[in-house]
């Protein structure tokens, strides 16, 4: 029998759940810290590489979705509803077919990963696609949330931010102290946002003597942070990162000034670089959103930005599976072969 319990038990009292009876989790969260064997000494860094593709849905929205969920139980919800670039609303319809709530989910129309949709699909939630961006779709979940009783469960939704801050809590716990420096992907800036939220709280309760100094990385095609402006018409490999407009745009700018971090944009190439890296080097499968954290951390040890010998954590926010298209669109061809000893010995140059 596991004994673990899920983030909501396990960090009771950093999470403000009040009913026990309430809570709705697929036990996520206690994801591990791998130690990097091939980029860490590559760049010259002490790297852990944490793993969030291995939460229940594949990816990190399932700290943030228990504690969501679990409230809108907690509140008599019946139904919940978010905008997606994917990954939210395979756990919103996974949280909500385990909490028996309705879910309603809006995507931009052919810009999300086969998986994730395959996800939402079979957990039974009603799927819309929309003629538009990331953010056309949240505009119009924000507007239907406010004229119906249906829980928005987008990272707007606090709660959202309460349960995904737990990553923090377990990094500190995991390295034993707080790395000093956490390297991140940006999208609706939420995670950034939830991040900082944790460290801090961390740091205050167990008196952690200091806080990591944050590096979000967005896509060059998607990079309003970095670029100061929105971005009227995003593009990048990263289908999950491909925002224009960023919801928690304020706090991640709040974020990262604090930390005395930095925000940083990657192409897709050095996207794709990384991606193959993680697979090849490190036995990693992450999508490409991922992928970004560990471009911008190359590109900021070549700049300098980040000093040889640092403890470095980059977060791997979903799994490779999520993205099977980008995947083999990169790999070669599979080798067609005869049913024989001798072809198979043959085609593989043995
Ligand atoms: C793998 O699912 O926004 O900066 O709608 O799926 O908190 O938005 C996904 C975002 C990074 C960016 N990595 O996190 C969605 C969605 C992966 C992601 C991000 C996302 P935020």
């Amino acid at each position: 029998m596991s004994n673990y319990l899920g983030l909501i038990r396990r960090y009771w009292d950093f999470i403000p759940i009040e009913d026990e009876n309430s809570i709705c989790t697929l036990l996520e969260g206690n994801t591990p810290l791998i130690s990097s064997t091939y980029l860490g000494p590559w760049l010259g860094l002490r790297l852990y590489l944490k793993y969030e593709g291995l939460n229940p849905t594949g990816s990190f929205k399932d700290r943030g979705m228990t504690v969501a969920v679990s409230k809108a139980i907690e509140e008599g919800a019946r139904a919940i509803m978010c905008a997606s670039t994917g990954n939210t609303s395979a756990s919103a319809a996974a949280y909500a077919a385990k909490g028996g709530l309705n879910c309603y989910i809006l995507v931009p129309e052919g810009k999300i990963a086969r998986g994730k949709l395959a996800q939402a699909m079979v957990h039974g939630a009603k799927v819309v696609a929309i003629k538009g961006n990331f953010d056309d779709a949240l505009r119009i979940v924000r507007e239907i949330t406010t004229k119906f009783s249906i829980k928005l469960v987008n990272s707007l939704n606090p709660f959202r931010l309460e349960g995904q801050k737990t990553a923090s809590f377990e990094i500190c716990d995991q390295l034993g102290r707080a790395p000093e420096y956490l390297c991140i992907p940006v999208g609706n800036a939420g995670n950034i946002t939830a991040y900082w939220m944790g460290f801090s709280e961390y740091h205050e309760r167990h008196k952690i003597d200091s806080r990591p100094r944050l590096l979000g990385i967005q896509a060059e095609g998607a990079a309003p942070i970095v670029r100061g402006e929105i971005v009227e018409n995003p593009e990048t490999i990263a289908t999950a990162i491909r925002i224009g407009n960023p919801a928690r745009w304020k706090e991640a700018l709040k974020a990262v000034e604090e930390s005395e971090g930095h925000m940083e944009m990657v192409s897709d190439k050095e996207i794709i670089q990384a991606y193959q890296l993680l697979a090849q080097k490190e036995g990693l499968f992450v999508e490409p959103a991922s992928a970004a954290s560990v471009a911008g951390l190359i590109k900021m040890v070549r700049t300098g930005w980040v000093e040889k010998g640092a403890l470095v954590v980059c977060v791997l926010t979903g799994h490779g599976l999520k993205d099977p298209d980008v995947a083999l669109d990169l790999s070669g061809l599979i080798t067609e072969c005869g049913p024989t000893v001798e072809q198979v010995i043959e085609k593989l140059g043995l």
